[in-house]
């Protein structure tokens, strides 16, 4: 009797455990990873129907000099993560690399590569990489791209002429975008509150570790792309990751280079991404929390924009895209502008537009090459093309302050 009832409570601890494991494992919302202080929820944050000001410090001082700023855009990282995109492990020590194939294409031009990265605690993270690396010695700059597989860009062989490295990843091999799901990323680091975009964008951030380790990578020449949801994960791990050289979020829209207080005919609302029918799981649970009240958010879009500063970025889009509303991402480049300025970048921030829908098109690998050329080897474009189009010139200028004075 005694020793049944003792099995029983044996038992019960044991599922008690299980619970709380399970508990852990699949992240629960409202609890914060390690460190993380609660910040004001939505009812308790003052309404901006303009794009807030990025230099204003969480103790209302204004930013005065660059240091102030490199203050600033860690209130800036701390508010982004906490309310839109969740937190994000550090860094995994020791990535093994696994050369799965190597052989020669474009005539002997170049070497493609398709290597396996694994990664965490039980190295259960696994990250399929492609690569195609020009033929020669280098160091040769990069352009990376996430998506759903690799060996994926349209005209990597022109690329490759053009001097560089193209590379892509599989960011479903680290969260499969799908809702109610717990992908081998999140499984393998249940401490932090990461959605999908943040897991896609941390898995880009670990190839660029691996790509550390390689003498052909030339690792102050690194750029990061992704068209659409890909768009949103490569502003996001550029805005984090400072070896991130060239930031080109394409067709990225709402979540992404787009902003949520202005908004374009037809284009996608924080509302309508954050629905628990559609992509409700890209965010962290707290950010539907802003649905319909956009003016609450203490930041928008151009503060993700502002975090890339004073390295280089240029979104590009299509100006029939509606959905990812090419008026907002006008406006967020706007409200951007001021800090590149303020860090003497003015420069290195880009827009363009092309004609026709939703797609990262051949033209848009060409006008990111381009763009890379003239910032990363001050080469002007052979095809003249202008890397500043405000295709919306009577659009409401969207912030009253201004860039601060006297550095
Ligand atoms: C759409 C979504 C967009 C964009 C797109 C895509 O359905 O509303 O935000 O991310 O998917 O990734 O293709």
């Amino acid at each position: 009797m005694v020793r049944q009832y003792r099995n029983t409570i044996i038992n019960q601890i044991r599922g008690l455990g299980l619970i709380l494991l399970l508990l852990g494992m699949f992240a629960c919302p409202g609890t914060n990873p390690a460190g993380v202080v609660d910040m004001p929820g939505v009812d308790k944050l003052p309404d901006i129907k303009e794009l807030p000001d990025p230099f204003v410090m969480n103790d209302g001082t204004r930013v005065k000099n660059k240091t102030d700023w490199a203050k600033r855009r860690e209130e800036i990282k701390a508010m982004m993560l906490y309310y839109q995109y969740g937190h994000i492990p550090p860094a995994h020590k020791n990535i093994i690399a696994k050369e799965l194939s190597s052989e020669t294409v474009y005539d002997g031009g170049a070497t493609k590569k398709h290597i396996l990265l694994s990664m965490g605690p039980e190295r259960e993270v696994k990250i399929n990489v492609g690569m195609v690396i020009p033929k020669g010695e280098g160091p040769f700059p990069v352009i990376l791209k996430n998506d759903r597989g690799i060996f994926n860009v349209p005209i990597a062989d022109e690329i490759v002429r053009r001097g560089y490295i193209v590379a892509d990843y599989a960011r479903t091999d680290l969260d499969p975008d799908q809702k109610n799901t717990v992908g081998p990323a999140q499984a393998a680091y249940p401490d932090y509150d990461w959605a999908t975009l943040a897991v896609w964008a941390w898995g880009g951030m670990r190839v660029i570790d691996y790509f550390m380790t390689l003498d052909v990578v030339d690792k102050e020449r690194i750029a990061f792309t992704g068209h659409s949801r890909g768009g949103k994960t490569a502003l996001l791990a550029g805005a984090l990751d400072e070896r991130i050289a060239l930031v080109v979020p394409n067709g990225s829209g709402c979540g992404g280079a787009g902003c949520y207080r202005f908004q374009g005919e037809k284009s996608e609302t924080l509302e309508r991404i954050t629905a628990p029918e559609r992509f409700e799981y890209w965010f962290h649970p707290r950010f539907r929390d802003f649905a319909d009240k956009e003016t609450k958010l203490p930041f928008d879009q151009h503060f993700l924009k502002a975090m890339v500063a004073p390295r280089a970025m240029i979104s590009i889009d299509a100006l029939g895209d509606l959905w990812a509303n090419p008026y907002g991402t006008q406006q967020s480049h706007r409200g951007a502008q001021p800090v590149f300025e303020f860090l003497g970048a003015d420069d290195k921030l880009g827009i363009y537009f092309r004609a026709g829908g939703h797609a990262q098109k051949e033209d848009d690998w060409r006008t990111l090459v381009d763009f890379a050329d003239k910032v990363f080897f001050e080469k002007m474009p052979a095809s003249g093309r202008l890397f500043c189009q405000l295709p919306f010139p009577n659009a409401p200028q969207p912030f009253s302050w201004s860039v601060p004075r006297g550095k």
